[in-house]
């Protein structure tokens, strides 16, 4: 493809991979941005940037095609930061988008958005969003946010509520949540190139049998994921397993724990 997509969160872990990984698979004209510059070749298109400045943003959104949201704070913080940096970073890369006409944005969602459901609990696309964290109720926010501008402003998008995207599996909980980079970027490049997208909520999970998420929705829209946590063996996998029961209990694991001062049974 080549028309102009902006990849938010370039110098990321999520972000960078993709910013590579797109590139490989035949994005000729990729734009990344970031606030800081890390592992940026000289030969890539890099904007130094912060989406809380509303100038910059817009800036440069200017001429872009699609865009792959992954530039947040990637896990819990306190309020003001999540508010800043999340919430208001994303809702000005929308309204910049908006005003620049921009086509397409891949939100990079988490399974923390719905990570108050328990693991007995199957979901889908349309199941209630249940955020555990300042963090997943950012996420839920941005799933809110691209479903109104695509129905308001048919700016079109895919919420992918990711799992744990990482190299290989690092404990128990990932033999239901890992997503390979690779499956990652399956689901990014549907995203993009998908003709009958409007707004859509995916799960990023590679093909594992012991997924709590029916992601038929993704493989309608093509995806086919090459990967699968169930090769991996599960006593190797014990290194980072939580002996926190209320972790245990939820999808979102720790961040449902951390700082918990309700009442677990009220949580249905
Ligand atoms: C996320 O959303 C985080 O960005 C990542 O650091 C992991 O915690 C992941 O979810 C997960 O739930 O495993």
């Amino acid at each position: 493809m080549n028309k102009k997509v902006l990849v938010t969160g370039a110098s990321g872990h999520l972000g960078g991979m993709l910013f590579k990984a797109m590139a490989k698979i035949g994005y000729s004209n990729l734009v990344g941005t970031d606030l800081k510059r890390k592992n940026i070749e000289k030969s890539e298109k890099f904007i130094l940037a912060n989406l809380r400045n509303f100038r910059t943003t817009l800036k440069m959104t200017k001429g872009v095609y699609a865009i792959v949201h992954f530039g947040a704070i990637p896990i819990e913080d306190i309020q003001h930061n999540i508010l800043q940096n999340n919430i208001i970073g994303t809702y000005n890369l929308f309204e910049a988008a908006r005003i620049n006409k921009v086509k397409r944005i891949i939100f990079a969602s988490s399974n923390h958005a719905i990570g108050f459901h328990k693991r007995t609990t199957r979901l889908n696309e349309f199941s209630t969003q249940r955020p555990d964290s300042h963090y997943g109720l950012s996420k839920a926010f941005g799933e809110e946010l691209s479903r109104f501008y695509a129905d308001k402003f048919n700016i079109k998008s895919m919420c992918i509520r990711i799992g744990s995207c990482l190299r290989e599996p690092e404990d128990r909980r990932h033999l239901s949540t890992w997503i390979s980079y690779r499956d990652l970027t399956q689901l990014i490049d549907i995203g993009i190139k998908h003709k009958s997208i409007h707004h859509e909520i995916v799960y990023g999970a590679s093909e594992n049998k012991k997924s709590w998420w029916n992601n038929s929705r993704a493989y309608k829209l093509g995806y086919k994921p090459k990967d699968s946590a169930d090769r991996f063996d599960l006593n190797l996998l014990s290194k980072n397993e939580y002996k926190d029961k209320m972790a245990l209990l939820f999808q979102g694991g720790v961040f449902t724990s951390a700082n918990f001062k309700g009442n677990i049974k009220n949580i249905k």
